[in-house]
């Protein structure tokens, strides 16, 4: 069989000689002209999102290509994607084997701050009618006790000292937003796909605060024109390895060198508020609502939670996959046991909702064995994860006097995680944009020298 290496590189000009098992119908595509950008441009992203609004304009057209912008500057990503003129494949991993599909919808990418001029040029542009991010929790500088921006950071600061050279998203979105409102250019819809509750809203509060440190009136526009609709987003999309790279190969003919992995299953609900216009999404599998306040609390708790709890349990206990975790039986009946007495009770679901199939296919879907998501990478930005995935939980168990003893579990297994190696005495990295403090105070409290 080929190698990856020895094959030609994907590319536009060969989606013709693509066979239609890894191509939606190549003849219903029409390249569209760019409507969004996308503000980190992560694997989350081109296995989720991106492939929505691809099948959306498959279904009912509209000029909704994206430009993804790395706002890390990562210029490797960013050339890799350009190469393929914005082509990648996504290999779905499930336990009867892999799907690979290329996805046609990503038209430009975008490294900050090397492209800031072509980035402003785009943001200001009338086709672009929505800004989306997956910036992860530590992206939005939120201050933890307030939900305002956090003006004691550097990156804010410096953001708030160079109006014009922004690098942070509060930064760039009310510089974009300021320069529509000057031309008279209708304000895009800035829609969140992070994993915080009430995303929407949280994103809104700390741009208008971010604003509001320089210009009242320009917050107030923002406050009053701005639509900052809430999401929740589901599909589990583990870090690409060679596996991907080598699965893409055989089924494309082609050498893709940015390849997704993700699970089968997705989920997408979305809030219905898009002054502008937005894809199809409800024509391929998106739900469209007016709150999605439940099912998002559902997906952080139930999920995200015991993400989280199996992975600190696992970098401490040895298991390097969500997969090898699960089956282990004591950590299952663990998981199965939290998401049943202590995470279903604190959730308001619609009667539709049944909290034990829910259970039941997030353990089926954590039991994948074909994904090998990492538990390091789950790890990873604790001190940004464990709020919004535990604590409202645990809060929600104390205001209603109800015990939280395997929520608490999950907390301490984060906290002894921090000492920074696992019972067998082997070591591993602390990836927390508080490591430093965090790992002192662990120090501290084990007693320990701090390395
Ligand atoms: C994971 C999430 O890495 C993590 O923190 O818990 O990325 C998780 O895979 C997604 O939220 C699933 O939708």
């Amino acid at each position: 069989m080929s190698t990856p290496a020895s094959l030609p590189r994907l590319n536009r000009q060969a989606l013709s000689a693509l066979h239609e098992h890894v191509l939606s119908p190549q003849a219903a595509w029409r390249e569209p002209g760019i409507g969004i950008v996308h503000l980190g441009i992560g694997n989350f992203h081109r296995a989720h999102q991106a492939l929505y609004t691809e099948e959306a304009m498959l279904a009912e057209g509209g000029d909704w290509g994206i430009c993804g912008v790395t706002l890390q500057g990562d210029v490797a990503k960013r050339d890799a994607l350009m190469e393929q003129q914005g082509l990648y494949s996504v290999v779905e991993r499930g336990p009867d084997g892999a799907k690979v599909t290329v996805v046609r919808a990503l038209r430009e990418v975008l490294a900050m701050p090397h492209d800031s001029d072509a980035l402003f040029a785009r943001l200001a542009d009338p086709a672009v009618r929505i800004v989306s991010l997956t910036v992860t929790e530590k992206g939005y500088y939120r201050d933890a006790k307030t939900g305002d921006v956090a003006l004691d950071d550097p990156a804010v600061q410096h953001d708030l000292s160079h109006p014009h050279a922004p690098r942070t998203v509060p930064g760039i979105l009310v510089a974009a937003l300021r320069a529509r409102r000057d031309a008279a250019i209708k304000p895009f819809t800035v829609l969140s796909c992070d994993n915080l509750a009430h995303n929407g809203a949280a994103l809104r509060q700390v741009v208008c605060s971010f604003a509001r440190q320089s210009d009242t009136a320009l917050a107030d526009w923002i406050a009053a024109e701005v639509a900052f609709p809430s999401t929740m987003v589901d599909r589990i999309v583990p870090a690409t390895t060679d596996a991907e790279h080598a699965s893409a190969a055989a089924a494309l003919g082609y050498r893709d060198a940015v390849p997704v992995p993700c699970e089968p299953f997705r989920q997408w609900v979305i809030e219905d508020h898009f002054p502008a216009g937005r894809p199809a999404w409800h024509a391929v599998g998106a739900q469209l609502v007016d709150d999605v306040t439940p099912y998002e609390l559902a997906k952080l708790r139930m999920l995200n939670g015991t993400h989280s709890t199996l992975a600190y349990l696992s970098m401490l206990g040895g298991f390097a996959t969500i997969d090898e975790a699960i089956a282990e039986p004591a950590v299952r009946n663990l998981i199965h046991a939290m998401m049943t007495h202590e995470i279903a009770p604190t959730l308001d679901m619609p009667a539709s909702f049944d909290v034990a199939v829910y259970r039941d296919a997030l353990l089926e879907r954590y039991a994948n064995p074909a994904l090998k998501h990492r538990c390091a990478q789950i790890a990873m930005d604790g001190s940004q994860k464990i709020p919004p995935r535990l604590l409202g939980t645990i809060a929600a168990r104390i205001a209603a006097n109800q015990p939280f003893a395997r929520l608490a579990l999950a907390v301490a297994a984060w906290m002894t995680f921090l000492r920074g190696h696992a019972d067998d005495g082997s070591r591993y990295d602390i990836s927390d944009p508080l490591a430093g403090r965090l790992k002192t105070l662990a120090a501290s409290a084990n007693g320990e020298p701090q390395r």
